[in-house]
């Protein structure tokens, strides 16, 4: 039975995987945080909770003794490093705990591999926001990197400490640059899940506006739970590597919030530029969207497309949901909850 350490499987890519994993028979140590409340509601709603296989650890990232200590105790075949502050926003009022998790947190990670067993295979959860402001169309592993936010330049030390220790140390680390995935499992701060829960309270009266900052910004958005089968491929592969995981399609945010009405069966109609900009409900008339200056971001990330070619050919790995599937999967499972009085 192989052995895998998941960081971050209180996080929505963390409870996919691990469902992957148990699937496949692995033995899945999955980290959490200690908080006041401590919240297993992604897993639970998997329906892996309680798994025989599953043993959850209490495990701060930004520990170097706890680091190794984790790896000793458990002595992993792989680890999925998933775990960060991942919110782009809040890594502008939080830079320097972002850079102390997103960046450092790795390092203790790659560290306790180091001087426990350096043949533990790695897999570091890196991010299209290195790309930020984008030097070509469409970003492959090869696109120069120019983060726009802490979060992005955090990832990009943690990416690159990965390659270091790849070359320097034999470790076999991987990084997998991902594009955005979205589910209904997504936290609701993130855009997609934002609008597909206030969609889904507009649709049954509970509330009246979804307000949005920038509504320009074009993201490629995939399926999260094909995703994670992309990070267990590249720790299963010959030799370490970086692969982008993407779905080649790029959407602005005001096309997503009209799919995601469209999938509550509700026709929009947007009017007004910038600040300004509006959509009613067509049938009503009712103002349902609107901008609010402060979701905007002090430098924004305006386009990213990634082409996932390298991860087809040579991990056999593919996108199969499209956007609109996924929009759809993710409304109607914010309406059921809704409808039920589920608050996640
Ligand atoms: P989430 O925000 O849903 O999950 C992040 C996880 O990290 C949570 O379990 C969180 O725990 C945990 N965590 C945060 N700080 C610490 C810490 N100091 N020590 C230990 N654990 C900590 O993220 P996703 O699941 O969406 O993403 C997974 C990873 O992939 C992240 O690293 C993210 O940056 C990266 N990524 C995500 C993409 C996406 O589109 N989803 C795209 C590219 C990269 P808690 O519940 O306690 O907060
Ligand atoms: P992102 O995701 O920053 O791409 O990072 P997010 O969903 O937060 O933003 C996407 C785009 O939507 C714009 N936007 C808003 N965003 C939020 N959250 N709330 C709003 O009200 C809003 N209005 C407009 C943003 O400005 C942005 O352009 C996600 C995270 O999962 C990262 O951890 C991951 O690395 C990247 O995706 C790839």
């Amino acid at each position: 039975m192989k052995k895998a350490i998941i960081t971050g499987i209180s996080g929505q890519d963390g409870a996919y995987l691990a469902q992957l994993l148990l699937e496949k028979g692995y033995v899945v140590y999955g980290t959490y945080r200690r908080t006041s409340s401590v919240n297993f509601w992604r897993i639970e709603e998997l329906g892996i909770a309680q798994h025989p296989n599953l043993h959850l650890v209490e495990y701060d990232l930004t520990d170097l003794a706890s680091s190794i200590r984790l790896v000793q105790n458990c002595q992993p075949d792989e680890i999925y490093n998933l775990a960060a502050q991942s919110f782009v926003g809040v890594s502008f009022d939080q830079p320097v705990t972002t850079a102390e998790i997103t960046g450092i947190g790795p390092l203790n990670l790659l560290e306790a591999i180091r001087i426990v067993n350096p043949k533990i295979r790695f897999y570091q959860a890196s991010t299209s926001e290195m790309f930020g402001k984008v030097q070509a169309v469409p970003q492959i592993e090869s696109t120069p990197f120019y983060p726009r936010s802490p979060y992005g330049v955090a990832k990009l030390y943690a990416h690159w400490i990965t390659v270091n220790y790849r070359e320097s140390y034999d470790i076999f680390g991987s990084s997998g640059i991902l594009f955005n995935h979205e589910s209904p499992l997504r936290g609701r701060e993130f855009v997609t899940r934002k609008i597909t829960d206030s969609v889904a309270k507009i649709k049954l009266g509970k509330l009246d506006v979804l307000e949005l900052g920038n509504m320009d910004a074009k993201r490629d958005w995939g399926f999260a739970r094909e995703y994670v089968e992309g990070m267990w491929r590249m720790l299963q592969a010959d030799k370490p590597d970086t692969y982008v995981l993407a779905t080649n399609r790029t959407e602005t945010v005001r096309d997503f919030v009209t799919m995601a009405f469209k999938a509550a069966g509700i026709a929009i109609e947007w009017s007004g530029t910038a600040e300004s900009e509006k959509a009613v409900d067509v049938s009503s008339g009712k103002t349902v969207v609107r901008v609010n200056p402060k979701f905007y971001r002090p430098a924004e990330v305006e386009l990213l497309i990634g082409n996932p070619e390298k991860a087809r050919k040579e991990l056999g790995w593919e996108p199969a949901t499209t956007l609109e599937q996924l929009c759809q999967l993710m409304v109607d499972a914010d309406l059921r909850r809704n409808q039920q009085g589920f608050s996640f």
